[in-house]
């Protein structure tokens, strides 16, 4: 079975469901309804891929796959001056740090991220929107990071925060701030042997556009998961102190938390 069938055979089940309970009671239906609609779906995205299993790998492709171009989408460029400054300095003094619910915070420099073993994958990705590309990336596996950070029992999610304050303020934008772009995974997604944090993207170092420095890889989900510009990492129990805790910023706005292909 392959991804186009899979994500077809998904989209058919979803629609034929949310049909289903829409004609028992259209006068009725409201937003709370809608909403339950839409998160049943997810939630049979979920169970499906659980089922595939938890290592279940996305498709990978070979090098005469790649698209000769990639589109950048969303943010092109923060303009934040944190990040403008690093940008000035060719990312030399940026660190990743990783905070939260571990037994060792940590502060990783770029140089330490390269310089650890990664791993090169050509995946295909999905945009919302309705277009794909195909793209090398190689980058350190998250779940070596999180195993040598050391994760507590009450860990859940790995929330990736980014730079770039997308289509708000920047004089307004707090790490907290509702339009600060961020995205969260849980730890089946964290572990998995595709999720990376890709510093570099058809044998070079990651550009600007694709998210400089580093950038995440989740292969099994769509493109508004793969974080691009991420600056920390928190592990948490829970996802209500980003945004306004739906766990992203896209989901914020609506859109699934998890966007399976
Ligand atoms: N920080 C940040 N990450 C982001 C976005 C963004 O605007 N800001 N856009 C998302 C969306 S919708 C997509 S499709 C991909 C686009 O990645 P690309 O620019 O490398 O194509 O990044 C995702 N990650
Ligand atoms: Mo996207």
């Amino acid at each position: 079975m392959n991804l186009t069938t899979r994500r077809g055979l998904i989209g058919f089940g979803g629609a034929a469901a949310g049909g289903l309970l829409l004609s028992g009671c259209d006068a009725v239906v409201g937003n709370a309804k809608l909403k339950a609609v839409a998160q049943s779906a997810e939630a049979a995205t979920l169970r499906w891929q659980r089922l595939i299993g938890r290592n279940g790998l996305a498709p990978e492709f070979s090098a005469a796959d790649l698209s000769p171009n990639f589109k950048v989408n969303g943010t092109r460029e923060p303009m934040e001056p944190e990040y403008q400054a690093m940008k000035a300095e060719n990312f030399a003094n940026w660190t990743l740090a990783i905070t939260g619910l571990v037994n060792n915070p940590m502060a990783l420099s770029l140089a330490q991220l390269r310089s650890l073993p990664a791993r090169t994958q050509i995946t295909r990705h999905d945009c919302v929107e309705g277009w794909s590309a195909i793209g090398q990336w190689t980058g350190p596996q998250l779940g070596t990071l999180l195993k040598a950070a050391g994760l507590k029992t009450n860990a859940r999610y790995i929330v990736l925060r980014c730079a770039d304050n997308y289509g708000g303020q920047v004089s307004k934008g707090g790490a907290q701030s509702t339009s600060r772009y961020y995205e969260s995974i849980d730890l089946v997604d964290a572990f998995h042997p595709q999720t990376i944090l890709a510093h570099s993207m058809n044998g070079s170092p990651l550009s600007v556009g694709h998210g400089a420095p580093i950038r995440l890889r989740v292969e099994r989900q769509l493109g508004y998961k793969h974080a691009k510009y991420v600056m920390q990492i928190d592990v948490v129990s829970s996802l209500a102190g980003y945004g306004s805790g739906h766990g992203g910023y896209w989901e914020d706005r609506g859109y699934e938390w998890y966007a399976g292909i």
